[in-house]
């Protein structure tokens, strides 16, 4: 049986999300309101496919991706939002729960959970996209957690603007890097002899970029306390940004004048960037470029001939909002501007559809969705391999068969 088959029961969650996910039996009818419910031939009005299990790609940590093609809500459910974990989950309690500001600024200082509660909350809906999303799409292979289309998820974030603790602190002048790092900690072995030991998760932003009002310190996920998994009790959203900015499990935040360079900064989610003169160097990753996905059909699904089929998927650009997305039923030759649902937030995905009256003999047809964002940048068609093994949005082929 394959991963996405599993019954739900076996799906591995946090306990307590575990009890939830028992109960939430009608999740596909979230879905309705948004106008999305695919109109499956053969399919009973109002009744949807069997919700498939996430998929788990390492058990220890955790790290468990969302199956893209039961995509239906423009919110994901907590219990089907991705997880990427670099290190075991750290058992934290809110109520001893601290979190340190310091270095380069005048006043540090360590605050509880609820003294970060009473600075004020700011509820934020966003999109959060690992960076190595898509990687089982590369070519070759790359070392790598190898995701499909599920390391993505849009939910409603509640917390504190980041900026309110960099203000209390008084950031020095010639402050440069914000560290944002994690309680979670562990040994980074290969593929980097030498390596640099035992550390905790941690980026930097930007200092104009930590200071922005929609980077928050957030204690809720669509409404709840976060999961252990998710980063509870306080974790970083950072908007825009590849998930690996918005740190879990916040412990310290510290203000720099010189540039960070961390494993997780330099070494790993960095990328070739190129001089003039062309020589390439290893720069951070950071905003999360446009990008779209089919959700249905989905690879290698059977389609009935001669009939309208609802495509349908969710796209998306890290600091703007998506302006077209096109589909191809040919492999690329032609492009058909898809219809963008009425819902659309900023630094959310768009979820879209497009009717497609299916070839009327049985054939083998390469479906493509391109999007463009309100910038005008488009996707593109080839890989970029500077960008290693992360950042992954060039067009995908989804191969479907007409029957
Ligand atoms: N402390 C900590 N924060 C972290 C990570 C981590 O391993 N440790 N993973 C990052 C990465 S790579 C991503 S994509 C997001 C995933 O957040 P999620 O697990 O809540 O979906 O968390 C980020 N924050
Ligand atoms: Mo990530």
């Amino acid at each position: 049986m394959s991963e996405a088959n599993r019954p739900l029961k076996t799906i591995l969650l946090p306990r307590r999300s575990f009890l939830k996910a028992a109960t939430v039996a009608t999740w596909p009818l979230l879905g309705v309101s948004t106008g999305l419910a695919h109109a499956e031939p053969g399919t009973p009005e109002g009744s949807s496919p069997a919700a498939p299990a996430m998929i788990t790609r390492q058990v220890h940590p955790p790290n468990i991706e969302f199956p893209f093609s039961s995509l239906d809500s423009f919110i994901t459910p907590t219990e089907r939002f991705y997880i990427r974990s670099h290190f075991p989950t750290p058992e934290l309690a809110a109520d001893q729960w601290k979190l340190r500001v310091e270095g380069h600024v005048e006043r540090p200082f360590e605050l509880g959970y609820d003294e970060l509660r009473k600075l004020g909350s700011v509820d934020q809906t966003a999109l959060l996209e690992c960076a190595g999303n898509s990687r089982i799409f590369l070519k070759p292979p790359q070392i790598g957690v190898r995701w499909e289309q599920g390391a993505v998820g849009n939910a409603k974030w509640t917390g504190t603007p980041l900026s309110l603790l960099l203000a209390r602190a008084g950031v020095k002048p010639g402050a440069v890097d914000v560290i944002l790092e994690g309680y979670d900690k562990g040994r980074i072995e290969a593929p980097s002899p030498p390596s640099p030991g035992e550390i905790h998760f941690a980026r930097s932003l930007p200092l104009a970029k930590a200071q922005e009002p929609q980077v928050l310190l957030a204690w809720k996920m669509n409404g709840e306390e976060l999961t252990p998994d998710h980063g509870y009790p306080v974790r970083a959203i950072v908007a825009g940004w590849y998930g690996m900015a918005s740190i879990k499990w916040l412990k310290r935040i510290i203000v720099t004048d010189k540039p960070f360079d961390g494993y997780f900064q330099t070494f790993s989610y960095s990328m070739w960037r190129r001089d003039e003169r062309g020589v390439p160097s290893l720069a951070p990753i950071g905003p999360i470029d446009v990008k779209s996905q089919i959700a249905r059909p989905a690879a290698y699904e059977v389609v009935p001939q001669g009939s309208r089929y609802r495509v349908f998927g969710a796209a998306w650009s890290g600091n703007t909002d998506i302006a077209k997305v096109e589909i191809s039923t040919d492999g690329g030759v032609t492009w058909n501007v898809a219809t963008l649902d009425a819902k659309a937030a900023p630094l959310s995905w768009r979820l879209f559809n497009f009717d497609w009256q299916t070839p009327q003999r049985a054939s083998r047809v390469t479906l493509m969705a391109r999007a463009t964002d309100a910038l005008g940048r488009a996707q593109a068609m080839e890989r970029d391999h500077d960008r290693r093994d992360t950042m992954i949005t060039h067009v995908q082929s989804i191969p479907v068969f007409v029957r």
